[in-house]
């Protein structure tokens, strides 16, 4: 382990800012930090601070072991009938031809491309395409499930699921059952974004709002599936936006227990309507990671995506209170790279991904989505 308990405390009890010691302290004392303590850590905390304190609790929680999985990515279509100006990669319904749309047959060839390979789960993700609806999905994760019953099923943003479920005129309660019983087995992170209002009605205003959000993930909870939460950071969001986002999901945490992951994705700029905003530095990402860690204490699990993020500044994350690195890649997906991500190709097999953790000294540990240790390298 890179901190000492010790080496924390000296620097917490030298601090000169009374306010960052006193929220040094709370931390080292296992005590929650409140909404004001996390803007005064953004405004305030160097990056040295931020870092110390972060990695004494990803030690405190893991030690030095950094997750990854084997996963691969199915993006069922482009084509979407929302207008994120974030986006890069949906073909608005209106250009449908400029998309792709798959099929259930080519979704399932997807799947058997990975016959005989260690992958341990699919991600669906995609734009909103109203010809895809809940009954299509339902298909789609029976013909994957007879298939290939163990592979885990991570599937679908509120944004996706709550469009379908209001077409097939269904509760989110009845939907979720639904899914969940046609092999739905837990629910990325995706379509969060930064949930205030403020925010939210100028960079998406027209797909489900924070409320929808969160109602989705705690019907999913209630049902014993696991789920992860993102926030799209670094565009036009405040310290106190930031702040309120993940305090909307720690509160949902203490009530349902069901969040696995937390994943700060940095906002790229490439080819979208955003694309005049410039994109935060690395020490701004860094302090990202860092507050997240010491806000979202009863989170598990910290990930940095590194398709998104490159793979250096992933690894600097380790030392930030990151404990999961998403993941060993196989597919091309293409949503970040047409946002401008550092990799344009995000593919990365076990053995690069094993020395890129080696690297900087933590410990390499292959999961399943529920974090049961696979193999420890
Ligand atoms: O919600 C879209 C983001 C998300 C841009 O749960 C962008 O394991 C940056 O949520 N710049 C979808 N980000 C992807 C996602 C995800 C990824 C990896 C792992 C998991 C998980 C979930 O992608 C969207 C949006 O926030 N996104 N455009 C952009 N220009
Ligand atoms: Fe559609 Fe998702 Fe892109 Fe928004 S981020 S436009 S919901 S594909």
């Amino acid at each position: 382990m890179t901190t000492t308990i010790n080496d924390t405390e000296a620097l917490v009890a030298s601090v000169k800012d009374a306010d960052l010691q006193r929220i040094g302290t709370k931390i080292l004392n296992d005590e929650r930090i409140s909404f004001d303590d996390g803007v005064i850590l953004f405004e305030r905390g160097s990056l040295a601070y931020l870092g110390a304190l972060a990695n004494y609790v990803r030690e405190k929680k893991h030690g030095d072991k950094t997750y990854f999985n084997r996963n691969f990515h199915i993006e069922p279509t482009n084509v979407c009938v929302f207008s994120c100006k974030f986006c890069s990669y949906s073909r608005l319904y209106a250009h449908k031809e400029e998309g792709w749309e798959l099929s259930i047959d080519q979704m399932l060839d997807i799947v058997k491309s990975y016959d005989g390979k260690p992958v341990t789960e699919v991600h669906i993700v995609g734009g909103v395409h109203p010809k895809m609806t809940l009954s299509f999905f339902i298909d789609l994760l029976k013909a994957i499930k007879a298939h290939r019953p163990e592979l885990h099923i991570k599937g679908f943003t509120p944004v996706e699921l709550d469009y379908m479920f209001r077409k097939a005129k269904v509760s989110t309660e009845e939907g979720m059952q639904l899914a969940h019983e046609a092999g739905l087995d837990s629910l990325p992170g995706g379509g969060a974004e930064i949930f205030h209002p403020e925010v939210r009605k100028e960079i998406c205003e027209d797909k489900v709002d924070a409320e929808g959000w969160l109602h989705i993930h705690k019907v999913a909870h209630n049902l014993g599936m696991h789920s992860n939460a993102t926030m799209l950071y670094g565009h036009i969001e405040s310290f106190a936006h930031r702040i309120d986002h993940m305090d909307r999901l720690r509160k949902l945490q203490d009530e349902t227990g069901g969040f696995n992951t937390f994943i700060p994705l940095k906002f790229r700029n490439k080819d979208n309507d955003m694309s005049h905003i410039p994109e935060s530095t690395t020490i701004e990402d860094m302090k990202v990671y860092a507050v997240a860690r010491l806000y979202l204490d009863n989170f598990p699990h910290i990930k940095a995506y590194w398709p998104m993020l490159g793979r250096k500044n992933a690894q600097l994350t380790l030392s930030f209170g990151v404990n999961d690195i998403d993941g060993t890649i196989d597919d091309t997906t293409k949503i970040y790279s047409m946002a401008g991500s550092e990799e344009q190709s995000p593919t990365m097999n076990t053995e690069q991904l094993v020395s890129l953790i080696k690297q900087v000294k933590r410990q390499p540990v292959e999961r399943d989505t529920l974090y049961n240790e696979i193999n420890v390298f």
